[in-house]
């Protein structure tokens, strides 16, 4: 039977055979590591089913706002300002790819040696897998790291609408300067693509959309610091990861109802692991959806995850835009000062996030401190070193990919960091 999406697909151009063996793959793998999992609260099946629609319900959503004359915005890091697409009436989508997908192909484009995340979106495109790919009028690139930089050459010459914002490297005055007018531009950009001038209204009801979400995050994230933990880290690490391409409005609601149920949890002191269970914080590269994989093998070996100190997770919610102001260029400027305050490692330096990690794992009572890179991410894998000078905790530097080439190495060496907590 024609699967009642499959005509948007044919539409989008998708290679048919080869999406129908990756929804497959992705099922498989969420019904071994999702379902599997005990007492999981009643709310996240609301996020199992957007799982489940992640090519279909959302994609006919998107599709339809498309058709509406609604701009579609793809990005690929939390420096994009969701809520200058927002405030154009446009859907903002994040593009990152968490799994090892058309890696052949786009080995034809980017060197072997390149980081999993760019491989994935180059992979994804490629093979013919990215409905989301398809669907944006505009993708939203940044000078961050340097594979991320040159690949976004290579992908616009394949995709003819990229658009690059310059990040600077360094948060001094001219670096600041610099970022605000790239968010001016970025402005510029918004008005021209949607026909539609950033008005303050426009601009404060989406960073009220915005905002509600990151608060709606945080509340989860602080609940995550009660013993026993009332979520899992799988199961919060989805939430984080779907964030990125589910309604704003919708998101936040379900959201905030998993926490109401939360809130109960912790205050009848139920959880999902034992009280004691060994507590650990996840610091570094983004893990984007399907990537499961450290938080598997973790959990799969009796430990809780607490938080995630990484663009998906509480780097993309830490700090909310201020909503007072009179002019769009005033809110603009208070803006772009809230995102030069997110602590990526592609800036030198970037104490401010050591001084978040420990505070992280202050909060969240972690026993210890897993860094995890992607293989060939130079900021993070550097960055390390530091990290593990200024933890007081104990730390296990992990370096993977997508694969699963490594998982029972890794298992090994989790369980015997666990046996030291
Ligand atoms: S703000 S972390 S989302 S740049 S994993 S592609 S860094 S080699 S994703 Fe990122 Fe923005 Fe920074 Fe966050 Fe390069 Fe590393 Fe690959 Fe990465």
């Amino acid at each position: 039977m024609e699967n009642q999406y499959e005509a948007i697909w044919k539409e989008l151009g998708l290679n048919l055979e080869n999406h129908a063996g990756l929804l497959g793959v992705l099922s498989d793998a969420y019904i071994n590591i999702y379902m599997a999992q005990k007492n999981r609260p009643k709310g996240m099946e609301y996020f199992d089913f957007v799982v489940s629609e992640v090519h279909g319900l959302r994609i006919k959503e998107v599709y339809e706002a498309k058709e509406s004359g609604r701009p579609i915005v793809g990005a690929f890091c939390v420096y994009v300002p969701e809520e200058l697409v927002l405030a154009v009436d446009g859907v903002c989508i994040g593009l990152c790819a968490g799994a090892e997908v058309g890696s052949e192909e786009a080995e034809k484009f980017i060197p072997r040696n390149t980081c999993a995340l760019i491989k994935g979106f180059m992979g994804f495109k490629l093979a013919g897998l990215c409905p989301y790919v398809e669907l944006t009028d505009l993708i939203v690139g940044e000078t961050t790291c340097d594979g991320k930089k040159k690949a976004y050459e290579i992908f616009n010459e394949i995709t003819k609408k990229v658009y690059v914002m310059e990040i600077p490297n360094m948060k001094g005055p001219k670096g600041r300067e610099l970022w605000e007018s790239e968010v001016f531009r970025f402005r510029e950009k918004m008005e021209a693509l949607s026909g539609k001038k950033v008005t303050v209204e426009g601009l404060q009801k989406g960073m009220a959309l915005v905002n509600a979400k990151r608060k709606a995050l945080q509340r989860l994230s602080a609940l995550r610091a009660a013993d026993p933990a009332p979520i899992s880290g799988l199961d919060a690490l989805l939430v984080n990861q779907i964030s990125f391409y589910d309604d704003p409005v919708r998101f936040t609601q379900m959201t905030n109802a998993l926490c109401d149920e939360l809130e109960e949890r912790v205050k009848s002191g139920a959880g999902v692991a034992a009280k004691g269970a060994k507590r650990l914080l996840v610091s570094g590269s983004p893990m984007a959806i399907p990537n499961w994989k450290l938080h598997a093998i973790v959990e799969g070996s009796g430990a809780v995850i607490v938080g995630e100190e990484a663009c998906i997770g509480e780097r993309n919610f830490r700090d909310l835009s201020d909503e007072n102001f009179a002019t769009v260029e005033e809110g603009i400027a208070k803006m772009a000062g809230r995102y030069l305050s997110i602590d990526c490692a592609c800036f030198t330096p970037n104490d401010e996030r050591l001084g978040n990690i420990n505070a992280m794992t202050g909060r969240l009572s972690a026993d210890g401190v897993i860094h995890y890179s992607l293989q060939f991410c130079t900021p993070y894998m550097m960055e390390a070193f530091k990290v593990e000078k200024s933890v007081n905790r104990p730390f296990l530097k992990i370096e993977t990919d997508y694969s699963m080439e490594d998982f029972g190495q890794l298992r090994t060496r989790v369980e015997a960091f666990l046996e030291i907590l």
